[in-house]
Parts: structure tokens; sequence; C-alpha cells
């Protein structure tokens, strides 16, 4: 093993190595939707103005998992430690043989041949990033001028927020031009009741703007019972099944699902990986749910030509 590039926060845990094999059979051409790559920092050095550093996880990694798990393709998000330098990512998309596409996160100073050298490689949207402890604030008038152009390629936008933050970015957030994909149900707090306030706010706020998608992903972030596969059955993060079933089931059509891989920023636990795709069937419950959410819906999205 050689050395890392770089020194991994204090408490950083690594991706879980050999996952296991889910039980769950994924329908033929699922889609892993949202996953990261991180350097590796010797080749893609992390950004200076990134929170974390975190260890190194490969396309080459990625790809390996998407294998074992039974995914047929990938969409790749640009990961905050890498800041707004995309050449990790598209890296990946480009050795994917077209297998992937991917999530760039930008600036206004970015020129229009650059935005199309992006879509060539596979790039299909970009991420405006909300949350305080990933990265600095950038403000309103950059990220719209940003949705502007990148809608007229037709991309969309995905926003990562956490739920107390929803009624102060509810306006901005409903002056977007484009697709609005929301990263891991906009964080609900899973202690909440489902029908609560909160989680309602989030559902209203979906059923009033049909231009919003939401990743049903992230039960290891989210939960609070933790991974306890208690029943022999593999159904790990029960408390956050209520959640993800409920926006599954209401907007079938605009729901996505992915593994996060490497997983950034988890302090307690690695989820392995094959046990997160067997959670899928707790929350989409029929066959054709499990095809909306993993095929036909991702399809949609990124490679709307097919
Ligand atoms: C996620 C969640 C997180 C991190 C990032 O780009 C990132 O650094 O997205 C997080 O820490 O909640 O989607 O991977």
């Amino acid at each position: 093993m050689t050395k890392p590039a770089f020194e991994k926060t204090p408490g950083w845990l690594d991706w879980y190595v050999n996952p296991s094999k889910p039980r769950f059979k994924l329908p033929a051409g699922a889609v892993d939707a949202h996953c990261h790559v991180f350097g590796p920092g010797a080749e893609f050095p992390f950004a200076h103005t990134r929170k974390y550093t975190p260890c190194d996880a490969s396309r080459r990694e990625l790809y390996a998992l998407r294998d074992h798990l039974g995914f047929s393709r990938n969409v790749v998000v640009q990961a905050t430690c890498h800041g707004a330098d995309n050449r990790a990512m598209l890296d990946a998309l480009v050795h994917s043989g077209g297998k992937a596409r991917g999530v760039a996160t930008v600036t206004r100073e970015i020129g229009d041949a650059e935005l199309q050298a992006m879509h060539e490689k596979g790039v299909r949207g970009v991420r405006f990033n909300f949350v305080k402890r990933l990265v600095d604030f950038t403000p309103r008038d950059e990220l719209m001028e940003i949705a502007e152009r990148i809608h007229r390629l037709g991309w969309h936008i995905v926003i990562y927020f956490e739920a107390p933050d929803l009624p102060e970015l509810w306006d901005f957030f409903a002056g977007l031009p484009t697709i609005v994909v929301v990263d891991h149900m906009g964080r609900p707090d899973v202690s909440k009741p489902v029908d609560g306030d909160e989680f309602a706010l989030f559902l209203r706020f979906m059923r009033d703007h049909p231009n919003v998608w939401c990743k049903v992903t992230c039960p290891e972030r989210l939960s609070v019972t933790g991974p306890a596969a208690l029943d022999g059955e593999r159904t790990a993060y029960r408390d956050v099944v209520p959640f993800a079933r409920r926006v599954v089931e209401t907007f079938p059509d605009r729901v996505l699902w992915g593994t996060d891989w490497p997983h950034p920023n988890l302090k307690d636990h690695m989820p392995d990986d094959g046990l997160l795709v067997d959670f899928i069937p707790h929350i989409a419950v029929t066959a054709e749910l499990q095809r909306k959410l993993l095929v036909d819906n991702p399809l949609r999205l990124y490679w709307p030509e097919e």
C-alpha cells in the first residue's frame, strides 16, 4: 500500500471493505444515483477550501462496488472536498464506458466552453450545497446566475440542505428554473413523527413544486436506531423506513436512490453497502415502485436519449 498524499481528518472512517452481497436482487439496469469519488489525492488533490480530508476512494473502487452490488450505472456527484475542481469526477465519467453521468460544482467564473466540455463528458447537473459544516456561503445571485446558464444546457440542480433551513430557503428554491433534486430527503430528524410538522413541510415543498425530485438516500446518515439488523432479515436503519417509504409512495415518479459511497463524514459506523441495498425493498415495496426508483426515473433524468 502506498501512503496517501493527504492526512485524513482525525476519526475519519474509511469505506467498508468486502461489503456483503445484497439479498435483494436489483432490477436490470439499476442506477446508483448518488455516489462520490475522493481523489486519489496524489492524482487529484483535495481543495484548500475543504472542510474535511477524506480517505482515497477511486473510480476503480467505485465501479468494482457497482458490479458487486448489481448496479448497471452510476451518477457521480461532486464531493465538497474537491470544491469546484471537478477533475476527479470527470475522470470517473470518462473512464466509465458511458455507464456514469455526473453532477458538478461550478462558480460563476466558469466559461461556456468548459460547461460544454463537461456536458460532453456526461455532466447533467450542478450541486448547490447549503450545509454550513461542508461549504462556505455562496451569494444567491451567483447561484441564480449559474442556474440560468445550466438551464440552457438542459441540466438540473441538486440541492443539499438540512430540514430546519427549509423555510428560509423555500423562496429561493421555488425560483430555480430547472428540475431540482433534493439530497437525502432534506435531512429530516427521524426521531420526530413522520406525520409531524417538519416532514409535512418537506412533503408540501414537493407537492407544491412539481419540478422537485428527491433522493431517498442515506438511511445510515439519518438513522438514530442505527444499523442493527435484529431479526436476521437484514432490515437495518428501521427508523428511516417510514420517511423514505412515504416519499416513494407519494411521488413515485420523482424519486432516486443511491449508495452515497464512500460515505463522507460518518462518525459512528460505516455501512455495509450490501445491507444498504437490502433497505430498498422496505421503502419501495412493489416491483413497479422499485423499477421507477432504480431504473425509469434515473434514466429519464440522466440518460433521456435512451
Ligand atoms: C453526502 C453527504 C455529505 C457530504 C457531502 O460532498 C460532500 O462532502 O455530500 C455529508 O457530510 O452529509 O451526500 O455525501
